[in-house]
């Protein structure tokens, strides 16, 4: 083609892709233009990186002021203690976070599960940075970040933990996220930290790995009945009961909740576990009882305890309950995300199948995984089907090569 049409074909694909969002796959995302994401110290799309480390190691200079906001919008940093104030985040992320694309299932954020995620050892109040409308004062925007020590490759790290990015659905596309990105960014680094980790489902500049969710039907009549998207074709109701159908019994003797003594056995099963992947949360004491001791309704830590006291095994996974959108019998649906799975005297998919049994009868409709860590040895002999959502993780001023999910020994939440 002549350069001119080249160019207007270029122009073009930019505009196109300015107004469709990040995108959703690497391949769209060498085509996108990334405005905000290239004046960023992450890899760059298409880059190959062989070596490890900061991008920028320079310490930055740090703005002593907020950033600017748009004209009748401001900062102000919530009051978590505050059940008003914890109230208006539950509702903007309940109204905002996430809906599927066919709008029929909505994630429901209760304020027990908000105050565990955003308050872990450490937390920090100014990293729950808010934006409202000066005029009626409502709450339109929200960033967290929360501490976390990370092992990269060979590399310990103390750095933050990013979620709950969200701008009310009526200020898309104003460039309001940039914005809360680089106030975020300045208040975690006046606390002299400089890298972060976190997660998302589009493709942005540029994922240090991509792991897929899968799903297993714990209550296959309702998923059915609700035309859950990752079924497998042509699934019909007799075959899915039959397909899905678990022991009346669990099998593994000593299997039970955590108790606040198992903190320190827990934190040496999961150290030990965890020490030969690429990407992993180093936890003390403290954060091991805070991320896994159970409480109802948000997270749930069965161990297995065998003789003389000793923690051989653990099936960990959080609670994420969603409002079911527009359907005449069912309202609502509940998942049991997985977190760490550790077997070391118990086979795996006894283990997981026992927690299976126990998660059904607590209510539980449908366990969730990635395939991170040791998870595809029992994903598929346990009848889990690949889901359609893709999760990157990404790391901000920090390079490293990409990491394949068998390496990966961290789950964001
Ligand atoms: S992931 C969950 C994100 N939240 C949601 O999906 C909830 C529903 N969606 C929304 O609320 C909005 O669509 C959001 C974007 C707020 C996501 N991560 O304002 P815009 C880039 C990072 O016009 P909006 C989570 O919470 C996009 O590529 N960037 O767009 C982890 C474009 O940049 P560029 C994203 O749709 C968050 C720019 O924003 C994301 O109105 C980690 C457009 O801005 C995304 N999920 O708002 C944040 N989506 O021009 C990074 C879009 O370059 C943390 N964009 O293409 C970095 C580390 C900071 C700390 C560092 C410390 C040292």
């Amino acid at each position: 083609l002549p350069e001119q049409k080249q160019q207007e074909i270029q122009r073009a694909l930019h505009l196109f892709s300015l107004g469709q969002g990040p995108p959703k796959s690497l391949k769209e995302a060498h085509k996108h233009n990334f405005r905000f994401w290239n004046s960023q110290p992450v890899t760059k799309i298409g880059e190959e990186v062989t070596s490890h480390g900061p991008i920028q190691s320079e310490k930055p200079n740090i703005r002593q002021e907020c950033y600017s906001l748009p004209e009748g919008f401001s900062w102000d940093t919530l009051d978590l203690d505050n059940t008003e104030q914890l109230g208006e985040l539950c509702t903007l992320l309940n109204e905002n976070y996430t809906a599927e694309d066919d709008n029929t299932l909505r994630f429901y954020y209760s304020s027990e599960f908000l105050l565990w995620a955003l308050c872990p050892p450490g937390w920090q109040r100014e990293w729950h940075c808010g934006v409202r409308v000066d005029s009626n004062k409502k709450l339109v925007g929200f960033i967290s970040a929360v501490p976390a020590t990370v092992k990269i490759y060979d590399t310990e790290k103390r750095m933050v933990e990013v979620n709950f990015l969200c701008v009310h659905k009526k200020l898309r596309s104003k460039r309001m996220a940039p914005v809360l990105i680089r106030e975020i960014t300045r208040r975690v680094q006046q606390q002299g930290l400089y890298q972060a980790i976190y997660s998302a489902s589009v493709v942005l500049p540029t994922p240090v790995t991509s792991c897929r969710y899968w799903h297993r039907l714990l209550n296959p009549r309702k998923m059915i009945e609700l035309n859950f998207s990752s079924l497998p074709r042509h699934m019909t109701l007799q075959r899915a009961l039959k397909l899905n159908r678990l022991p009346e019994m669990t099998k593994t003797a000593g299997l039970r909740l955590m108790t606040l003594d198992d903190v320190p056995k827990v934190q040496d099963l999961l150290r030990e576990y965890l020490k030969d992947f690429h990407l992993l949360p180093i936890l003390n004491k403290e954060e091991t009882q805070h991320w896994f001791l159970p409480r109802d309704g948000i997270i749930d830590t069965y161990v297995v305890e065998g003789l003389g006291g000793v923690i051989t095994d653990m099936v960990s996974f959080y609670t994420m309950s969603s409002t079911i959108l527009n359907h005449h019998t069912h309202r609502s649906l509940k998942a049991a995300y997985g977190l760490y799975t550790v077997s070391t005297a118990t086979p795996l998919q006894q283990l997981l199948e026992d927690v299976f049994i126990i998660a059904k009868a607590r209510g539980f409709d449908v366990f969730t995984a990635l395939d991170v860590m040791r998870n595809k040895e029992f994903l598929e002999p346990l009848k889990f089907t690949q889901g359609d959502n893709t999760m990157h993780y990404y790391l901000y001023n920090w390079s490293c090569p990409n990491i394949t999910p068998d390496k990966v020994g961290m789950v964001l939440k």
